[in-house]
């Protein structure tokens, strides 16, 4: 579907942005962001979990450049938590902040209002342009929402038509931003057989693995 991939073209630069913008705010005191970090759920957070395998790997450049994100999703029934921390998606002058909010199925989505202007907020599921939500959003105000599907939802303000934003909601809490040099790790995975997903290009690489208790390395991802 042409629109789907177009949006997943925008979502990646989006992702890259958000992963320079939260990179770049760890130990400095910024001015420019609208909103403070607390608001934001890093990609690169993993589940707080007492779960005990710890996957490395790194990603060919042929077959994502860097700053990727990764997740592993089950491929099969392994009993995954669910991130207790909820994503939290502001609206701070005249913006959607962060831009875009990674989420996961069943994970609390707290949308506020941040400021004393009325917004609304209206999240459309991409791949079927499945209308969720439309609602009022007060100065102030906050909304709860947990999503059930995985996949790219629009977010916008039909007061403040600039007002845009992207949420990818993935089925797993183990996901990651790829660094310089394409390499990952992600810690506390339940062990298991997992497809190891990577949002980079027109479509979603995605390879086979197994989650070891203990050390997983998957070597270099061709
Ligand atoms: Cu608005």
């Amino acid at each position: 579907m042409r629109a789907g991939i177009i949006d997943l073209r925008a979502m990646r630069l989006r992702i890259a942005a958000t992963a320079v913008l939260l990179f770049g705010m760890s130990g400095c005191t910024s001015s420019t962001p609208p909103a403070p970090a607390t608001h934001t759920t890093p990609a690169n957070e993993t589940a707080p979990t007492g779960a005990d395998g710890e996957v490395t790997g790194s990603l060919a450049s042929s077959v994502a450049p860097p700053s990727s994100l990764v997740a592993l999703e089950a491929d099969g029934d392994i009993a995954i938590p669910v991130k207790a921390e909820p994503a939290v998606m502001d609206q701070v002058s005249l913006v959607f902040y962060p831009s875009f909010l990674l989420a996961q199925t069943g994970q609390t989505v707290e949308f506020r209002n941040g400021e004393d202007v009325l917004h609304n907020i209206r999240v459309t599921e991409v791949a079927d342009q499945r209308p969720i939500f439309n609602i009022a959003s007060p100065p102030y105000g906050k909304y709860e929402y947990k999503f059930e599907r995985p996949g790219v939802y629009n977010v916008g303000c039909d007061i403040h038509s600039t007002m845009r934003a992207d949420i990818l909601v993935t089925s797993t809490p183990y996901t990651i931003l790829t660094g310089k040099d394409g390499s990952f790790t992600l810690k506390n995975v339940k062990p298991g057989r997992y497809k190891l997903t990577v949002y980079a290009g027109t479509t979603p690489t995605v390879r086979p693995i197994e989650v070891k208790p203990g050390a997983t390395d998957l070597g270099v991802i061709q």
